[in-house]
């Protein structure tokens, strides 16, 4: 065996059941276009585009040839103090994807350390604007902003906080996820008086101690979430009348997966501040960033101190690192030049009319979509609820398909340039696993 035992056990691996994997390890060894291989040359179907990263599919030569061009060019600048061309490039770039509004650009690595960022941006934009006692943030249950503490403390994953003790004092609205919306195709009708909830908070805490209200525009982690239709611009216009900054993590939702350029766009509703990460660089290299307001910078330089003074504390040693610009930059180029917003609005059809299919296998009680991202919620095992999507996910792990799982849900969203063969092979397999 190539790995032994003691390395299997070296490695503490994320959001994983170690102790089940180190038995029977599940390797992938290589990846190309929307494939896996694993030791045995096996190919399997790469259901999750990566962790919903790799919506280009994998091994893009036009992404592989920036990266390596990069590495012998300038593999690493100094973040702080100094600058490389291509983050500016970038940077303006990604303000391309954005809502015309948002034009700033903060370099993350990571979609956790955007939340991280962005959260942290609020706060003290209030400050700048001599308003600090606003500084509550109100998350949504069944939110997923990544995992550090900020990240959880407005998240709405009880099992993602339960063992960290005190996280930051947020409060949180209702998800809307309602039981009279199973099946749905898309948006639901129904839900947009969830948003209403918002107001009760102000009316709980007041707008003056509040400083920012964070969503996914759709949910993706806690198993592909439509917002019921009306529902965030709802929040948009209570936010907007309360002087309340709107953030959208969009670390799932940008760069394609909807068929547009963010949920901001596919939903209508422009925030004050998005997250993004993952597709923005294919997934290849690690990276994130929050993007803002240009009123939100403006905020922060509009200043008296003097020049040579850091507007705004922050920052990571990885910030706008060299090679994820370049990842990013010819990520974007295949993007626009190849319109993958495009081919994910055409092919989204056929993937919502096969996903919703399996709506009479056993135990299937909800099925959800949006663009190339679909959601299937399984029947509890009594006391037992991820029981079930764990033993599909590894049922479809041998008959060749990656799917992820979590909680009680499978989720799917593969590469944007899916045929519908795959799409039908993918479908026909879940059914088969489902039926078994
Ligand atoms: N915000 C959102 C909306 C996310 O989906 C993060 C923040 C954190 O990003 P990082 O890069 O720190 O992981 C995410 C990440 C899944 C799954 O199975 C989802 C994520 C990560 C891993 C798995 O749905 N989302
Ligand atoms: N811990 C120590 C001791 C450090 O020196 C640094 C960065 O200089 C960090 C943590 C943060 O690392 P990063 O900037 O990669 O987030």
């Amino acid at each position: 065996m190539e790995v032994t035992q003691a390395q299997l056990d070296a490695h503490w691996m994320p959001f994983t059941a170690n102790r089940q994997f180190k038995k029977d390890p599940r390797m992938i060894h290589e990846a190309d276009g929307r494939y896996y291989k694993d030791a045995d040359g096996r190919k399997v179907f790469d259901g999750l585009s990566g962790l919903w990263t790799c919506g280009l599919g994998h091994n893009v030569s036009k992404i592989n040839e920036a990266i390596t061009s990069q590495l012998s060019t300038l593999d690493m600048s100094p973040s702080f103090q100094f600058g490389h061309p291509k983050s500016f490039q970038l940077a303006e770039r990604i303000t391309d994807f954005s809502p015309e509004e948002l034009n700033r650009v903060f370099f993350t690595c990571s979609g956790s350390e955007a939340v991280e960022t962005a959260l942290k941006i609020a706060r003290a934009y209030w400050r700048k604007k001599n308003m600090p006692s606003k500084s509550k943030l109100i998350g949504r249950v069944k939110g997923y902003h990544g995992v550090n503490f900020g990240g959880i403390s407005v998240g709405g994953i009880g099992a993602n906080r339960a063992i960290f003790g005190e996280t930051l004092t947020v409060d949180h609205l209702r998800h809307t996820m309602l039981e009279s919306n199973v099946f749905t195709r898309g948006q639901p009708e129904e839900g947009a008086d969830l948003a209403e909830e918002l107001l009760e908070l102000i009316g709980l805490h007041d707008a003056s101690n509040i400083a920012a209200v964070i969503v996914e525009p759709m949910p993706g982690s806690a198993g592909v979430i439509p917002p019921p239709v009306g529902y965030l611009n709802r929040l948009r216009e209570i936010c907007t009348q309360h002087n309340i900054l709107l953030i959208f993590d969009e670390v799932i939702c940008g760069f394609g997966r909807l068929g547009a350029k963010s949920g901001a766009d596919a939903f209508g509703v422009t925030p004050d501040i998005m997250t993004i990460a993952k597709q923005v660089t294919n997934g290849v290299i690690p990276m994130g960033a929050a993007i803002v307001r240009q009123e939100i910078y403006d905020a922060f330089m509009d200043t008296d101190a003097p020049e040579y003074m850091l507007e705004f504390p922050h920052g990571y040693t990885y910030s706008a690192h060299p090679v994820a610009c370049a990842a990013g930059l010819a990520t974007l180029d295949v993007i626009e030049d190849e319109d993958m917003l495009g081919r994910v609005r055409n092919i989204s059809p056929y993937f919502e009319s096969l996903l919703h299919g399996l709506q009479n296998c056993p135990h299937v009680t909800d099925i959800r979509n949006y663009g190339l991202a679909g959601g299937i919620t399984l029947e509890h095992y009594p006391g037992e609820p991820a029981r079930r999507p764990y033993e599909v996910a590894m049922k479809m792990w041998e008959k060749g398909f990656y799917v992820r799982y979590g909680a009680d849900t499978i989720q799917l969203a593969p590469a944007f340039t899916v045929e519908e063969t795959e799409i039908d092979n993918l479908v026909n397999a879940l059914a088969d696993c489902l039926s078994r």
